[in-house]
């Protein structure tokens, strides 16, 4: 047999059996595609900053995606990360439905996918892998509990949605109702979405103004940005936020402890936006083959004024 021959025979029967495509090999994932939502409130901000500086700090290449608040081009998105062959990808899905086909393809290419922040509803869970999330309905119902005490069970209320068909806006909605729910006094006199931004925050309340002048007493609005949008509204028209109108939102982003020193936010439900370390440690988990849940919560709490100045001192976001 000539040497050629040999190292053929060789390769053929011991190197090629084996194989070397990085699904199979690579323990850690090394490259990952993020679709995120956009960047529509601090919070965005904070949870993009957080992946970002985990992948780094890996030595993970990231390829990050801005999807403008549009699906679709979340869906290009992750079309392009599966023509990339990537090991994984993170998706923060803008709305609930509509996933199921793109996910199939991603199952076809077989790329895990991990959902970030918010769920989506398909008809098989197999097609993620698990949702890092907080409880939504629970922030709400926080929420609907804190205003139920601070106002004896007597407000005409007026809310603020987040972007229409995302899982935080209904679970919000919902976790908030059921909490208001046995107390009559408590009505929601007004309700329209200011898709989670600042500037819808303060024009959706200009038109609430406009429509209820002082008749209302409180404000629920499903982000602090919407709310710190809401109270410049507030302000111009004369009202004092904070005090004629209690304010309440979610997220508990730096600029709603400020307003709250301020005085012009009562009160926050913390949404952790902080999802880099924990995100890598399930995605390395999950290529080492260990079972993962289905779902990841991160526990919540609600501040107040009161804790404010405290609880701002070392805070990430
Ligand atoms: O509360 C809001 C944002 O999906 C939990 O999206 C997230 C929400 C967050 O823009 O500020």
């Amino acid at each position: 047999m000539t040497r050629r021959r040999w190292m053929r025979l060789v390769l053929a029967t011991w190197i090629l059996p084996f194989d070397f495509s990085p699904s199979v090999t690579a323990q850690t994932p090394r490259r990952v595609g993020f679709a995120q939502v956009g960047a529509e409130s601090d919070w965005r901000a904070a949870e993009t900053k957080s992946i970002r500086g985990e992948a780094e700090k890996r030595g993970v290449e990231l390829k990050f995606s801005d999807g403008q608040g549009k699906q679709e081009n979340q869906i290009k998105a992750v079309r392009s990360f599966i023509a990339q062959r990537l090991d994984a990808i993170i998706l923060a899905p803008v709305v609930e439905t509509g996933w199921e086909p793109v996910l199939k393809e991603t199952r076809a290419a077989k790329i895990p996918v991990f959902l970030v922040d918010r769920g989506i509803t398909v008809s098989d869970e197999s097609l993620y892998v698990t949702l890092i999330a907080s409880d939504f309905v629970e922030e709400g119902r926080m929420a609907g509990r804190w205003l139920v005490e601070k106002t004896g069970g007597q407000a005409r209320i007026v809310e603020l949605q987040g972007t229409v068909g995302s899982a935080p806006a209904n679970d919000r909605k919902r976790g908030f109702e059921e909490a208001i729910r046995e107390h009559p006094g408590m009505r929601i006199v007004r309700s329209q979405s200011g898709d989670f931004r600042r500037s819808g925050g303060k024009q959706v309340m200009e038109a609430f103004i406009q429509a209820l002048g002082r008749e209302f007493d409180a404000v629920y609005a499903h982000n602090d940005d919407m709310a710190l949008g809401a109270i410049q509204a507030l302000d111009a028209a004369g009202l004092k936020p904070g005090k004629d109108v209690l304010i309440i939102s979610i997220d508990a982003v730096r600029a709603a402890f400020e307003a709250m020193i301020a005085g012009t936010l009562n009160a926050t439900v913390e949404c952790n936006p902080l999802m880099g370390p924990l995100l890598f440690d399930t995605i390395e988990k999950h290529a080492r083959g260990e079972t993962i849940p289905k779902k990841i919560i991160n526990p919540d709490r609600l501040f107040e004024q009161k804790d404010a100045a405290e609880a701002v001192k070392g805070r990430e976001y």
